[in-house]
């Protein structure tokens, strides 16, 4: 074989090249047809794929075929031997007609798949994962987004251990085999990328429904799961079967395939993946009962259940060029659920929870050395680039153009882009595109947003004038990595002046374009109060020059659900950041428990102080020991001042099989006020809490005690997190919690903890959700993480170097914490430095992790 090889001399390609975006090209090669032949076996798959090639445009170039660990064990060209020869781990091969139809053999091991892309194990099972390039782990191929294929796929295992057999589209045939082996073959007639190739192979169960479509089609539903799972499967069904009906509703968007499937996985590097017709999910993301799962959880499923089943428009129909234009499928998607949970729940929660994950998770990206924009320009590693800036930037970015178009003119775009560029894959540039064309708006200084990584800086004043006032505004964008000087963004602020007894103007929206602008409003008194960025209209750090009072007056009277709990965190902020007095914001928070216009999810938000992280992200070098003894101070004074009002709110109970959103936020505020209220009186707290986590019917009320005893130094502590353990010692999903609870305490102890726990019988770093508990949630733990002599740092670094040799997807994504060293007092930064330094050092390092580590650095 080797004779026959093109040029057996070929260096293989670098190991950390850069992709930039601007050397896009269009693919040499299109593949119409691809029929693959695979002999499940988890020590040994034989993968046979016939791909009908067919030359793009007239070039003589060969076609390279993507292969990551592969070995070809037989190459033929229209059934000849072929001429090829291995670049790196990719397969060139020489053609010489415009058709052509190659066929691949490989063998591969998914036993030994610790990386968790490709084709692994999972338990008993076998599953893939292909995006962003996973397929290449299965069988040589281009594998990339832009080469869209029909599929046929023949898989064959042993009956016994494999009785289910599933691919994308329909099953058109199956049959059995001597040697206790069977087959089934799957056709998909949509094209499509080969990242949304999937297979599974397993001893699964499954609950089954139907959905019939707005016209008339009849779809059949499963969701498979290994037998003791079956009950806990109904909502994520419920889940699926709302978000049809929504898509059809609300986008006019209808069901395809006349199946859709979905399997549960317990080892899974995310949350979930939109392969065509058979979603795979990570089992948190499936499974949920009222003993076992929080609300929380349960608001998460139907999000993944949503989020992925919308993909089957934006992300399958129409999808992605190449993988800078990740968050064309990625930002539109999260929009869409994000607008289905507002829908099926409660918007203003809803909206609040979203603004503060962006806070939280996107702001600090968007600040720090990892800043990238929407569209990025270039990657080391795609794997790195899933990230809330291509999430849930990018799902604010949808929004204001909603917001700045209206939602007639929206729905208008968003079906000529489905209608112009069903069956293809398209650009950010053809969506704002079709925007443009339907709403009449020129959007051409908005695409900034696309370009340009950094959250924009916006400051406003209001200032008294005859019979009106003048709001001055005004914008600048920090400098990011690569990107040192920004142009001025278009930012949508809806706006409102309210007078005090809460009458006056109209919201209007205004929409800031250059780094400076002044708005005259007539009719506006003076003493108006300015609420502005309603419903957090414009993904921006927003400083407005306040009067005395106003925060005050905003924080109990503005008609914004957002813009009223946004008052609220200002006043809180004056306290943790400027040191001011607790007063006002105990007295508004008082009144805010007291009333009786607002129930009690948006009481439960309100309570919520902002977090240790998002007070360190307001100073220039923050100091850890400081945040959490202020923050640790205010709880305190509300705790104590507010004890009655808040021991009522704990007090008040809902049943835990009501999953309505009232009673889910009864049972919000009920643990919020029970950890102010032990924040003031410890021991009255560990008793309430003791008595909450006993008396729980619902996971949440139990969890939320749980968390509140985590804080506290009492007997009942030790207790409850015992028979935690034995009541759930065999369900790992509850068994993260017990995980990821002890880690986030934020406790003197927690760093041995953490070391105990690493120790622990059932922790493992093969499977991503129990490293993430117990890793993620050392780095979410901002005191003890942040511990002076940087032995959290050191732990972080090790978790990170140890994952990194079995799954680096997973250890790549534990490095952005050590990442903040810049932001940190310089004790603590150059410690954190010098973690990242090894890291950086170790040998075998994967290019994952390589990415985030040295350009943390840099
Ligand atoms: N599209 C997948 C994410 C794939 C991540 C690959 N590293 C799930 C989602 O966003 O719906
Ligand atoms: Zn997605």
């Amino acid at each position: 074989m080797s004779d026959a090889r093109l040029n057996p001399e070929a260096p293989p390609s670098p190991e950390h090249a850069l992709v930039r975006r601007q050397d896009y090209r269009p693919p040499d090669w299109w593949v119409s047809d691809v029929a693959l032949d695979v002999d499940l076996d988890p020590a040994a798959t034989r993968v046979r794929s016939v791909l009908k090639v067919e030359r793009n445009g007239s070039h003589d170039r060969t076609i390279r075929l993507s292969g990551d660990g592969l070995r070809p064990l037989a190459v033929t060209v229209d059934g000849q031997e072929a001429r090829w020869t291995m670049e790196g781990g990719d397969l060139v091969v020489a053609v010489s007609g415009n058709t052509a139809e190659i066929a691949t053999e490989v063998v591969i091991a998914p036993a030994e798949n610790s990386q968790l892309i490709g084709l692994y194990a999972s338990g008993g099972l076998l599953c893939t994962q292909c995006e962003a390039e996973g397929f290449r782990r299965i069988t040589f191929h281009p594998d990339r987004p832009d080469v869209l294929s029909v599929y046929r796929v023949r898989m064959t295992a042993d009956k016994v251990r494999y009785p289910v057999l599933l691919a994308n589209g329909n099953p058109v045939a199956s049959g059995d085999l001597e040697g206790g082996r069977h087959w089934t073959e799957w056709h998909d007639p949509f094209p499509k990328p080969s990242y949304l190739f999937a297979m599974v192979a397993g001893d699964l169960e499954v609950l089954r429904d139907t959905f019939t479509t707005m016209n008339g089609r009849e779809v059949e539903l499963g969701i498979w799961v290994r037998a003791k799972d079956l009950p806990k499967t109904h909502h994520a069904m419920a889940s699926l079967k709302q978000a049809m009906a929504w898509d059809e509703q609300v986008y006019g968007r209808e069901y395809d395939l006349d199946r859709f499937n979905i399997v549960a996985v317990d080892d899974f590097n995310f949350g979930a993946m939109e392969n065509k017709g058979l979603n795979i999910f990570n089992s948190r993301y499936v499974l949920a009962d009222t003993e076992t799962a929080t609300d929380a959880d349960f608001d998460a499923i139907a999000g993944v259940v949503a989020h992925e089943y919308f993909h089957n428009w934006s992300g399958n129909r129409v999808t992605c060029r190449d993988w800078f234009q990740l968050s064309l499928k990625e930002g539109f998607t999260v929009f869409r659920d994000q607008s289905f949970s507002a829908d099926i729940g409660s918007e203003a929660v809803k909206r609040i929870d979203d603004v503060r994950l962006l806070r939280a998770v996107q702001f600090p990206e968007d600040s720090g050395p990892l800043a990238h924009p929407v569209r990025p320009d270039s990657y080391l590693e795609i794997g790195n680039f899933y990230t809330a800036t291509i999430y849930n930037k990018g799902a604010e970015l949808i929004r204001m153009m909603r917001t700045m178009m209206g939602a007639e003119a929206f729905r208008r775009g968003t079906d000529l882009y489905f209608d112009r560029h069903d069956g293809e894959a398209a650009t950010c540039d053809d969506f704002v595109a079709a925007m443009e064309e339907a709403s009449g708006l020129d959007l051409g200084q908005f695409k900034l947003w696309y370009e340009q990584a950094g959250t924009p800086q916006v400051a406003a004043r209001v200032e008294p004038e005859d019979g009106g006032v003048t709001l001055h505004l005004s914008q600048s964008v920090p400098p990011t990595p690569d990107q040192p000087v920004k142009q001025p963004m278009v930012v949508p602020l809806r706006t409102r002046l309210i007078d005090v007894d809460g009458s006056g103007g109209e919201e209007r929206l205004i929409v800031l374009d250059r780094a400076e602008h002044s708005v005259r409003i007539d009719g506006a008194s003076d003493s108006a109060l300015l609420s502005i960025n309603r419903g957090f209209s414009a993904p921006v750090a927003l400083t407005v020059e306040r009067r005395p009072g106003e925060l005050e007056s905003l924080a109990t009277s503005d008609d914004d659900p957002f813009a009223r709990y946004e008052a609220l965190q200002e006043l809180a902020y004056r306290v943790l950041v400027g040191g001011g007095a607790p007063d006002p914001l105990v007295e508004a928070i008082g009144a805010t428990l007291r009333s009786n216009a607002l129930d009690s999810a948006f009481k439960g938000e309100a309570l919520t102080l902002p977090s240790e992280a998002m007070v360190a992200e307001r100073f220039d070098r923050a100091d850890p020991d400081a945040i959490h003894a202020t923050r640790e101070a205010l709880r305190r004074a509300i705790g104590t001042a507010l004890g009655n009002e808040l021991a009522e709110a704990q007090a008040a109970t809902s049943t835990g099989s009501d999953l309505s959103p009232q009673a889910k936020g009864v049972r919000r505020l009920r643990t919020i006020a029970l950890s102010l209220l032990s924040a003031g009186d410890p021991d009255r707290g560990a008793a309430l809490a003791k008595a909450q986590y006993d008396q729980a019917d619902n996971m949440t009320d139990r969890q939320g005690a749980l968390a509140v005893l985590s804080m506290l130094d009492a007997p009942s502590r030790e207790e409850a997190f015992a028979d935690f353990y034995r009541r759930y010692r065999e369900d790992s999903l509850v068994i993260d919690k017990w995980f990821a609870l002890q880690a986030s305490a934020p406790r003197s102890d927690a760093l041995d903890m953490v070391e105990a726990l690493r120790g622990h019988a059932d922790f493992t770093m093969k499977n991503p959700n129990r490293l993430r508990a117990l890793a993620g949630g050392l780095a979410a733990n901002h005191w003890r993480f942040h511990s002076p002599d940087g032995r959290g740092y050191q732990m972080l670094a090790d978790f990170v170097i140890e994952a990194d040799s079995i799954n680096p997807q997973v250890a790549a994504r534990l490095v952005p914490p050590l990442g903040r060293w810049r932001r940190l007092e310089q004790g603590r930064s150059s410690l954190m430095k010098a973690e990242l330094e090894r890291i950086v050092a170790a040998p075998g390092l994967s290019k994952d992790t390589f990415e985030q580590a040295s350009k943390s650095l840099a």
